[in-house]
């Protein structure tokens, strides 16, 4: 068993029904979510949609290799209606991104882990510090804690709700 943390972000359709259902294909495609953060409200990072994010980060233990997890991942965001093409962000009805595998370093084209903007947003570091502040960051090596502390954004992260409904 392997050790990831996954983000998971939502700004159209019943935000709090997307998050839901991604826990739910998550348990059933992936492996047992051992943690998971509160729900952020968050401010769009990087363009501007009229509609904010609604952001989470869970702890989950898996068999999947990393690129096995990137397969599940993009299956099931297409099972809950994630349309893709643009290079640009856009809305989106769900987005999982492999945060931190391990402490595994991944540098290929079509999968970076650690993921390589975590320490750049606070949507991301905020959910993570609540569930792993202390883990070392593989490749900055400095922990999840020190990250937020040092992080520049400055845009809105505001707890929305402690847990989703069981
Ligand atoms: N995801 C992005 C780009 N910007 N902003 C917020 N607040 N939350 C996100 O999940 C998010 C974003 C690209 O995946
Ligand atoms: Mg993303
Ligand atoms: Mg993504």
């Amino acid at each position: 068993m392997e050790i990831v943390f996954l983000g998971i972000g939502t700004n159209l359709g019943n935000r709090e029904n997307n998050l839901e259902q991604a826990i739910a294909r998550i348990e059933e495609y992936i492996g047992r979510i051992l943690k998971s953060s509160s729900i952020y409200e968050t401010e769009p990072w990087g363009f501007q949609p009229k509609d904010e994010f609604l952001n989470m980060v869970v702890k989950v233990e898996t068999t999947l290799t990393p690129s096995g997890l990137l397969g599940r991942i993009l299956m099931i965001e297409s099972l809950l209606g994630r349309v893709r093409g643009q290079k640009q962000y856009i809305s989106r009805l769900i987005d999982i991104d492999i945060l931190l595998y391990v402490d595994l370093i991944v540098n290929e084209e079509s999968l970076k882990i650690p993921h390589p903007l975590l320490h750049e947003r606070k949507f991301v570091l905020v959910p993570l510090c609540e569930i792993a502040s202390e883990m070392i960051h593989p490749v900055l090596k400095k922990s999840i804690a020190d990250l937020l502390e040092i992080c520049e954004d400055k845009s809105e992260v505001k707890k929305y709700l402690n847990t989703l409904s069981p």
